[in-house]
């Protein structure tokens, strides 16, 4: 494995980010402190870390409305995207993308978004653009088992194949699209077998364990940087809130997520293996935990200082002036 010890405590403080990120949202929204239509993301760490290990800045990921961790795995500025969910100018995207459109082009995430199956026909844009700018980079698109039912997902399969484009299509399989089973609306038990129909090598990993979900990913980006085309990587993972914070959850058990959390979760199984295989020390851990609560409490305290955008900002960054 090439993982060492600074990359996993790295990959570790990432997973942790996103874990404390999502519980300080759900406790600002519960309390009427932030608004908006907020998607958490916790209990699908190992995805969105696992994958976004192996990437660099000149790489690209295409995310969904769920993408707070797609973009913290990315390494986008935590403190920026705090600023970003208050509407503040000192966001990410100035205070105009809000928590479904946080994009970050300079470290190649290319957008949260809020169409269902959205991102997966731009993150083969920019495999395309990879491929014929020869830049050796690779794209990922993230997306729900919901949206494989998409017909962006179909079409974009189907192109990525033909030209061999260097894209890896992660479908994060948590069970659910909004509050309807899987099972209920896709006739396929793995969706990963949705990829023999466009010729394209596919793999399942373990979505709630960092070092299954690396290792299939780094094969996975590998084959695409080596211009062997794409992959359809599927995870099967699970999310500990609700479809949004809100959701009353009438359509799943408490004891089904209760299992999930206390015998499958990710930072927890990371926690067990990396310690027992003498990788890294409980206390660097500790010390990771205690790091980002404080630089999550100091992004909230800017973010609430810092200015929302003026009238005058109105007609900037948009695609359309009139
Ligand atoms: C094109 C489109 N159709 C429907 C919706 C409403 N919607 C938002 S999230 C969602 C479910 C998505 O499920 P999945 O892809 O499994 O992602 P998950 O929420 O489970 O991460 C739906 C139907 C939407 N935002 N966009
Ligand atoms: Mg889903």
């Amino acid at each position: 494995m090439d993982l060492n010890r600074e990359r996993l405590l790295e990959a570790y403080r990432r997973m942790r980010m996103i874990r404390a990120f999502e519980e300080k949202l759900n406790d600002l929204v519960s309390a009427g402190k932030l608004g908006g239509f907020l998607h958490l993301y916790a209990g699908e760490e190992a995805v969105a870390v696992g994958v976004c290990s192996h990437l660099g800045d000149d790489d690209f990921v295409g995310s969904t409305h769920r993408g707070h961790g797609h973009c913290i795995a990315k390494g986008v500025d935590v403190a920026g995207m705090m600023a970003e969910l208050f509407g503040r100018s000192t966001g990410v995207c100035k205070g105009k993308g809000g928590s479904m459109h946080i994009a970050d082009i300079d470290k190649g995430m290319l957008g949260a978004n809020g169409i269902v199956g959205g991102g997966i026909p731009l993150a083969t844009g920019a495999g395309l653009t990879a491929k014929q700018k020869k830049t050796g980079g690779v794209s990922i698109a993230f997306f729900g088992d919901g949206a494989s039912n998409q017909g962006q997902f179909h079409e974009s399969l189907n192109m990525a194949s033909n030209w061999k484009l260097p894209v890896v299509y992660v479908v994060e399989n948590n069970g659910y699209g909004e509050f309807t089973p899987t099972s209920f609306v896709v006739p396929v038990k793995d969706i990963a077998d949705r990829s023999v129909s466009y010729g394209m090598h596919s793999l399942i990993a373990d979505g709630m364990d960092f070092f299954d979900v690396y290792e299939k990913a780094g094969e996975a980006i590998e084959r695409a940087r080596k211009g062997e085309g794409p992959t359809l990587l599927e995870c099967k993972t699970y999310r500990f809130y609700g479809h949004y914070i809100g959701d009353p959850l009438a359509y799943r058990s408490k004891d089904e997520a209760e299992d999930w959390k206390q015998n499958r979760d990710p930072l927890d199984r990371f926690e067990s293996r990396a310690v027992e295989a003498g990788l890294v020390d409980p206390d660097d851990l500790r010390e990771i935990d205690g790091a980002v609560a404080s630089e999550l409490e100091a992004a909230i305290e800017a973010a609430e200082a810092a200015p929302l955008p003026g009238p005058e900002e109105v007609l900037t960054d948009v695609y359309v002036n009139p």
